[in-house]
């Protein structure tokens, strides 16, 4: 059994308090306090502070933070941008808006300290629209926080000034695309557009901008307050740190666990209760339904950027979507693809064309109608978006198909054999 110790609760220590999300309850637990003394820093220091923290992006990618803000040319004359992903909507990951709902002032203490690195004067938090109650706390905490002097002109004394905008998206997916995001904030239709030049060069508005996930700017005040020592004493070299992974699915305590990067998924089953009772997994992703799936043969695979690249996939956005041998993986997959293909944004050819083909093969092969050479063209179509789409969501797409088939083609094939999904009969315990 796993020590309970082995959490190291940062980003959600206050969760549990009276009114975790008020500015005093805030400031009791030492909030703001990483703010003072980045505002007593030179905005070179703090993106090097952040350099040397090994912080990596939160959000999917796991760029390096500091890299990042590195980026934004200084003393070119143009605004410069913050813009903090809050668009959470890939499936299975329930941290970002856990996050904001229970502790905004991080997240707000955060912007502030990465918008006066990179000396950015507005920056913009763009929410998924559907998560009303979290658009209303952030509202609430960005007043606060202007009352309170965080925000506005010369913040605490400092004359840096800033301006904070929350704004609420219109529930696509492809939003949550950086480059997407910001035409939307633009007002225009989000679609991808094409990289280079990186937001970091032309982005909102055509000027330097820093894309941030929420997670990632939420760790930043905790690295100023404690230090990078601190940082790096959790986690591994590569992949220094604490960070949230969600648990859903099939399992006894589901929610959000923060950890060191590197736990494995045997650790923190021990913590949650591990699968429901009676029981075993069966399949879980790593990072979301875009990260190729893993078995129960990577249990022991460390949760970090390397380990899980090392195993085969991502570790994307740390969603851990467990199921149990009760689960049909076709019909798993068709699930995730209806949702791609539904959420495909249309622009280029390989996703909008080739989720729709995917869906309709799925969907045959699920019902006990397809071949097995429709396995072969299914690998095919999927082949053919991997790598050929405009966006990370086309590969996304293709990530399931082609790691579900290389750990249950036997699954896809009994399906033939049963002439229907054998999920669906007394016989399905054959292939639990
Ligand atoms: C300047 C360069 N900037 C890269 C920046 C770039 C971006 C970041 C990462 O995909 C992942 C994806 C999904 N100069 C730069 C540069 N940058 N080179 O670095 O870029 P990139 O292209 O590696 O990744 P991405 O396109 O941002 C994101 C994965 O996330 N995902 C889905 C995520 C969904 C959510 C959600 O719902 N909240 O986050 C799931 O795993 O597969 O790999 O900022 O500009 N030379
Ligand atoms: Fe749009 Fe899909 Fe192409 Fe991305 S991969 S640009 S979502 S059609």
């Amino acid at each position: 059994m796993t020590e309970p110790s082995l959490l190291t609760p940062v980003l959600s220590a206050n969760w549990d308090e009276h009114q975790p999300w008020t500015l005093d309850t805030y400031r009791r637990g030492g909030g703001y306090d990483g703010l003072r003394k980045a505002l007593a820093m030179h905005p070179d220091e703090v993106i090097q502070t952040v350099k040397d923290s090994g912080l990596r992006g939160r959000g999917g990618a796991g760029f390096p933070t500091g890299m990042k803000w590195g980026f934004i040319p200084q003393n070119d004359g143009k605004p410069h941008y913050l813009v903090v992903n809050a668009d959470e909507s890939e499936p299975g990951t329930c941290k970002d808006i856990p996050l904001m709902y229970a502790n905004p002032h991080v997240l707000i203490e955060g912007v502030i300290i990465a918008s006066y690195a990179i000396r950015s004067g507005h920056a913009f938090i763009y929410v998924r629209g559907e998560v009303v109650p979290v658009l209303r706390r952030l509202h609430n905490a960005v007043r606060e926080a202007y009352a309170a002097g965080y925000l506005g002109k010369n913040v605490l004394g400092s004359g840096f000034d800033l301006e904070l905008t929350v704004h609420a998206g219109a529930g696509a997916y492809i939003c949550g695309e950086e480059t997407a995001l910001l035409d939307s904030l633009e007002g225009r239709r989000g679609q991808p557009r094409l990289r280079p030049p990186f937001p970091a060069v032309a982005g909102l508005y055509a000027s330097p901008t820093c894309v941030n996930n929420v997670e990632s700017i939420a760790s930043v005040p905790p690295i100023l307050n404690k230090g990078v020592e601190w940082f790096r004493s959790m986690g591994s070299e590569k992949s220094p740190g604490f960070t949230l992974y969600s648990l859903s699915g099939h399992v006894t305590r589901p929610g959000q666990y923060e950890a060191p990067l590197g736990v494995t998924l045997r650790q923190l089953l021990d913590l949650a209760g591990g699968v429901r009772a009676g029981h075993r997994i069966k399949f879980w992703t790593p990072g979301g339904s875009s990260t190729p799936m893993f078995t129960d043969e990577h249990l022991d695979v460390p949760l970090d950027y390397e380990g899980v690249g090392a195993a085969g996939s991502m570790l994307g956005t740390k969603a851990l979507q467990i199921f149990d041998e009760t689960v049909c993986v076709v019909r798993a997959v068709l699930r995730w693809t209806e949702f791609y293909e539904h959420e495909s944004c249309g622009k280029c050819t390989p996703c909008r064309e080739g989720t729709y083909w995917l869906t309709q093969l799925l969907t045959r092969l699920e019902h006990g109608e397809g071949t097995e050479e429709d396995l072969e063209t299914l690998l095919d179509v999927a082949d053919n978006i991997l790598g050929k789409s405009f966006c990370a969501l086309g590969d996304g797409a293709a990530s399931p198909i082609q790691s579900s088939l290389k750990y249950f083609r036997d699954e896809y094939l009994a399906h033939f054999e049963h002439g229907g999904c054998p999920f669906d009969t007394a016989a399905s315990t054959a292939w639990a």
